[in-house]
């Protein structure tokens, strides 16, 4: 089976685990991971270090990962380059993650040691912007935002990281109509209190970013058969 879960944003890792028990996650299946595993809550660090560990976990690429490896001196400090004062552009990068929720992760990177540290941003580097994949005779694309100005004829590469990582779809968007588009990155609830902590399921993509960057929980989605699973 294989599974689908966005938006972790520092959830408590044993609270994950509890979850993908409880939907009978097994070595057997497969989970993908959509991206904003870190950042405003405070367990990010911690998921991802145990997210690189499992052979059957995919990560796929957030804003908020991008973000971070955007602040590449980080990593440069962490290979042992002594650097002087930050360059205005450095500044402006870190800057801006920081007004997105950086701070929690920034701190967990400060009590890693450099070869987790490079271990992370390896992991990060590895993860694609988007994947597809089959289960129960449907295909989906698993993408963190969305397809920003969707046109079916444009090659999926020829969208950039901006158009796919920060997309926020409208309700009446439509993307592809024979793969089934799985994203995060906008919580459900944004789109109406209806939604609040629930996926949204429109007639060509899911959200599946049940708000755990606002005190809601992740969920997991099976796709082979789309039964959702909400924690406890
Ligand atoms: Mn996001």
């Amino acid at each position: 089976m294989i599974y689908v879960t966005s938006d972790l944003h520092g959830y408590p890792l044993e609270k994950f685990q509890a979850l993908l028990k409880k939907a009978n996650f097994s070595q057997r299946d497969y989970c993908f991971v959509l991206g904003d595993v870190i950042d405003r809550g405070p367990d990010g660090v911690k998921l991802l270090l145990w997210l690189m560990m499992q052979p059957n976990i995919s990560l796929i690429l957030g804003n908020h990962e991008a973000m971070l490896l955007s602040c590449s001196f980080i990593f440069d400090l962490a290979r042992g380059n002594s650097m002087d004062d930050l360059s205005q552009e450095d500044t402006a990068l870190l800057h801006t993650w920081l007004r997105n929720g950086g701070g929690p992760t920034l701190e967990a990177l400060g009590d890693c040691d450099q070869d987790t540290i490079l271990m992370i941003e390896d992991y990060l580097r590895d993860a694609p912007l988007y994947d597809m994949v089959k289960a129960g005779g449907r295909t989906f694309l698993l993408v963190h935002g969305g397809l920003k100005n969707f046109d079916p004829l444009r090659d999926l590469d020829d969208y950039s990281l901006h158009d796919l990582l920060w997309t926020r779809p409208e309700l009446s968007d439509t993307y592809f109509q024979t793969i089934t588009t799985i994203l995060g990155h906008t919580p459900t609830h944004y789109y109406g209190p209806q939604y609040t902590g629930k996926a949204l399921v429109t007639p060509t993509w899911i959200n599946i970013d049940t708000g755990a960057a606002s005190g809601q929980a992740p969920m997991l989605l099976r796709l082979n058969d789309l039964q959702e699973f909400y924690a406890d």
